[in-house]
């Protein structure tokens, strides 16, 4: 006889509420790097994605204009476009400015940003910090390290005391992206790199790769790719992957990510907002997968098109990990689709997803939204498996939960 099931519904909100989430892609910093450290209303208000919405409302002539202003006169132009403006904030990116300021305390129907910018200025950087991961219900996030970068690389440089919320990703795009472009940075950090794509080359860059994971404790390598990314290929950035990346990796016990799919700066005016996307073919990580069983890769892909792809390729090759619903896939109504594809594709072995944040405050929506989109998939899944007479107990939920937001077993 069948018995009684748990209530489904409640078993995930519990686990949801008693777990904390390990955000593994973010472009999040402690206050303790300085300018790196991106929070409050400004920053939160210029966010790449409104900017880009307040851009279509502006005369083509004024886009230019409003980009090179300071930043609290573009987060004013932002609020009184999209916010106090003539239509309601229902895109993503601005219904995620009321969930933050209604999970802070703020009237988001305000005037303007004075109350916001009142209220982050009365706090402490180590107190909005603990707010923020006190009330998103994150426990750690995974950072997006650059050490070539002139305004991050100091910082590791020098030294300071990190927060151990926050842990190390060595992102590849500067160092390897348009070679021979990165020599000069390479080599005025001591990397004797030439432009030839040469063996001194090739152990220099596994020389900085070793490095900087190590200062790092680099959970990963990443690297973002465009749609026509080959493998393998005489192209520089294949041929740096293959002859440096991989075999790092795989010598570190380390994952490999890629992020395919981006286009960057088809409308360069629009700045960050510029990039767009394309789709992949897929063949090219079923060669990768296969020449490299060794090599952990987790795999990010921005078209839609490729989710269901990704899914079966990652049946094939269990070195293969899907995670996260990236940047123009991260709004609620894709998270469910590929949320539902994974789960029947994969069962919990996936990273479902990461918040990409850039400014501390979203995480207080970025993880509220998507499991918001989440969890009812989830909820229906876990009824399949009750009407199919398993008899699921809550302290499954909370495993299934705590592995799925946990970082994944290829982060363990
Ligand atoms: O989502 C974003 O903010 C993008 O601009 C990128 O940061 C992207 O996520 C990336 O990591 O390249
Ligand atoms: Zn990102």
């Amino acid at each position: 006889m069948a018995q009684p099931g748990i209530d489904v519904h409640q078993a995930v909100e519990n686990a949801f509420r008693d777990h904390k989430i390990v955000d593994i892609h973010t472009h999040l910093y402690p206050a303790e790097m300085g300018s790196m450290y991106l929070a409050g209303p400004d920053n939160l208000i210029t966010y790449h994605y409104l900017k880009v919405e307040t851009s279509r409302n502006l005369p083509l002539n004024e886009v230019e204009g409003f980009n090179l202003l300071p930043t609290d006169q573009q987060a004013d132009i932002v609020w009184k476009t999209l916010f106090a403006g003539d239509a309601s904030p229902i895109s993503e990116a601005q219904l995620g400015i009321v969930t933050v300021m209604s999970a802070l305390g703020l009237n988001p129907r305000a005037a303007d940003l004075s109350e916001f910018r009142q209220l982050y200025n009365d706090t402490s950087a180590e107190d909005y910090t603990n707010l923020v991961f006190e009330k998103s219900g994150v426990g750690k996030v995974y950072m997006t390290n650059d050490p070539l970068d002139p305004a991050e690389g100091p910082n590791w440089t020098n030294g300071f005391d990190l927060d151990p919320r926050f842990e190390g990703v060595l992102r590849l795009d500067s160092a390897l992206m348009n070679w021979p472009d990165p020599v000069e940075k390479l080599k005025a950090q001591g990397y004797q790199v030439e432009t030839a794509l040469s063996e001194t080359t090739f152990r220099e860059i596994r020389r900085y790769l070793d490095d900087w994971c190590g200062k790092l404790k680099a959970r990963y390598m990443a690297i973002s790719l465009p749609p026509d990314f080959t493998y393998p290929s005489d192209e520089t950035t294949s041929t740096l992957l293959k002859e440096c990346v991989f075999p790092t990796a795989r010598d570190r016990g380390i994952p490999s990510a890629m992020m395919v799919g981006v286009t960057r700066q088809v409308n360069p005016a629009l700045k960050d907002g510029g990039d767009s996307l394309g789709s992949w073919d897929l063949r090219n990580l079923e060669r990768i997968a296969l020449d490299w069983p060794d090599v952990n890769f987790l795999l990010t892909i921005l078209s839609r098109e490729n989710q269901h792809e990704l899914c079966v390729t990652a049946r094939k090759f269990p070195n293969v990990m899907p995670f996260g619903c990236w940047w123009f896939l991260n709004n609620p109504s894709i998270i469910r689709e590929i949320t539902a594809e994974r789960l029947e594709l994969l069962g919990t072995s996936c990273v479902l997803q990461h918040s990409d944040a850039r400014i501390l405050d979203q995480l207080l929506y970025k993880w509220t939204h998507s499991l918001r989109a989440i969890s009812p998939v989830l909820v229906n899944k876990y009824e399949d498996l009750q009407n199919a007479g398993w008899p699921l107990t809550a302290e499954d939920v909370k495993r299934d939960i705590a592995n799925m937001f946990g970082g994944g077993r290829l982060l363990d």
